[in-house]
């Protein structure tokens, strides 16, 4: 999962597009950049690191212009070098520059065929970088010394019909503007809006409706599945539909955790929809126990709190917070003679003590993925001195990995893969685990004011909206993730001999 940002602006839009990737820094911590352009010169700084460690007054000072792009990233298709951190840049036609949120599931063929036929060459294993050598190679077959809305649309229709898979994107023309664009099924967020200035109307482009707000900038509306905005460096926007059978399925798990409760995404608040999975638990729990002996409701911050205090309005049970998040968790170092230790959960939450001891406590998260982290809190709340602990997972059962761009375990790595509550139950110590139902999920996010039919739920039921995922594909990507893992396990242990010896 990724940021996305784009300005177009009447004046410098440096610390505008900063500003908006801090807003956006939930959507990846892992590396920040920023292109802007000014009188046909582009200016760029990308690195690993958080959006406040990336961007220092020098960088800033040189990113002029009033018209620019930014990114930040979650680790996902490629790895984590920062010759991987976005925005990507080709020099042809005319200087494009790209910020990609997403994953594309046919990264391979794609690769081949923009070198085999395409004569293009990339240079990392990012799919990003792909997916901007596919847009620039439609671009430059339109032949156009000057590119209109019409060339970059069609540019963005070809990508639809050769991309398959999750993605909202941002690229910037050299000289002439700003597109976005969102995959056919709308599975990653794209909006737009717009703010006046008393040098005329500037335009935003971004992941979530959040990032606008915080701006000042008023949300004109989500893209549609499939459509494109382009706006000129002038200041004119254009948008049309690009795809030739669009169709909403956005990612239900943007709503689950990944989003801000603060943002509005395809007209759906996240924070009323975490609100109904909530009142959604606690019918459900009392379907099934109507004779529960559940004493108070105690939310895993941050994320769970929302669902959680509605749960407990609905059962009229007391919602306490009973634990404490240290806001402020440092780095880990590794010291000669020290073997790197993971930080644990307990370095990052602390029980009170008082809200647990001799209770029945109903802990809730938003989800159960590796089942690592609520095992440890399990535990903690029965040091704490409770009675019985009990859990509720706000999502339904992860058991399929997520090809579209949400850094997701592989399936033999997530709890759930192959097992039934029970034996989930039993993994993680609670005396008793209530899981979401997937229909009530669906009715949480898309049966309110906004209706929505269809999702991605593919991590809950293993459907994948865009059909082309089969067990080789899941076998492939599974097989890269352990490759990778023990690259990275390998390249630990080499750096903890160096300091040792
Ligand atoms: C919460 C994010 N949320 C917490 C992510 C942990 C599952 N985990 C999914 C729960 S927040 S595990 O957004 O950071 O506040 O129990 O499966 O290990």
């Amino acid at each position: 999962m990724c940021g996305i940002v784009g300005i177009v602006g009447k004046s410098n839009v440096n610390q505008a597009l900063y500003d908006a990737l801090t807003v956006l820094q939930h959507r990846g911590q892992d590396a920040a950049g920023i292109v802007t352009s000014h009188d046909g010169r582009l200016f760029l700084r990308k690195d690993n690191g958080l959006v406040r460690d990336v961007f220092q007054q020098r960088h800033m000072q040189r990113l002029v212009g009033s018209i620019g792009i930014g990114h930040v990233r979650y680790p996902t298709a490629g790895s984590s070098t920062s010759a991987e951190a976005q925005p990507f840049y080709v020099n042809s036609p005319y200087g494009i520059t790209l910020a990609h949120n997403g994953n594309l599931t046919n990264v391979e063929q794609l690769a081949k065929e923009i070198y085999e036929s395409d004569l293009r060459h990339v240079n990392t294993n990012s799919d990003s970088e792909v997916l901007l050598n596919v847009f620039a190679h439609e671009l430059a077959v339109r032949g156009k010394l000057q590119p209109t809305e019409e060339d970059v649309f069609a540019a963005v229709s070809h990508v639809h019909s050769r991309c398959v898979g999750g993605y909202a994107v941002v690229a910037m023309i050299t000289g002439y503007g700003i597109v976005g664009f969102r995959d056919p099924n709308g599975i990653r967020p794209v909006v737009f809006g717009q703010r006046h200035t008393d040098e005329g109307v500037e335009y935003m482009i971004a992941s979530e409706s959040v990032a606008l707000d915080v701006l000042g900038f008023t949300l004109i509306r989500d893209l549609a599945p499939g459509e494109a905005v382009y706006i000129t460096e002038e200041g004119q926007l254009y948008t049309k539909q690009c795809a030739e059978h669009p169709k909403l399925q956005p990612c239900i798990f943007e709503h689950v955790y990944l989003a801000r409760p603060d943002s509005i995404m395809d007209g759906v608040s996240v924070y009323k929809a975490r609100l109904r999975m909530g009142e959604k638990l606690a019918e459900k729990i009392q379907r099934e126990r109507p004779e529960h002996d559940i004493d108070v409701v105690i939310p895993i911050p941050d994320t769970s709190r929302t669902a959680a205090l509605e749960l407990a309005n609905h059962l009229g049970v007391k919602f306490r917070e009973g634990f404490v998040k240290n806001r402020y968790i440092g780095r880990t170092f590794i010291m000669p003679g020290q073997a790197a230790r993971k930080k644990s959960v307990r370095q990052k939450l602390n029980a009170i003590e008082l809200e647990f001891r001799g209770k029945n406590v109903m802990l809730v998260d938003d989800s159960i993925v590796r089942g690592t982290t609520c095992k440890q809190i399990i535990q903690m709340a029965r040091e704490a001195g409770a009675k019985n602990v009990y859990f509720c997972s706000a999502a339904p059962a992860v058991r399929y990995p997520n090809v579209y761009g949400i850094d997701m375990p592989s399936a033999h790595e997530l709890i759930a893969h192959n097992r039934t509550t029970e034996q989930v139950a039993e993994l993680i110590g609670a005396d008793w685990l209530i899981y979401q139902d997937l229909p009530d999920l669906i009715e949480s996010v898309g049966g309110g004011k906004i209706k929505i039919e269809h999702f991605d739920c593919a991590v809950f039921n293993g459907e994948y909206v865009t059909g082309d995922i089969d067990e080789a594909y899941l076998d492939r990507i599974e097989q890269a993730r352990n490759d990778l893992a023990k690259v990275k396990t390998q390249a630990v242990s080499a750096i903890i001999d160096l300091y040792n010896n």
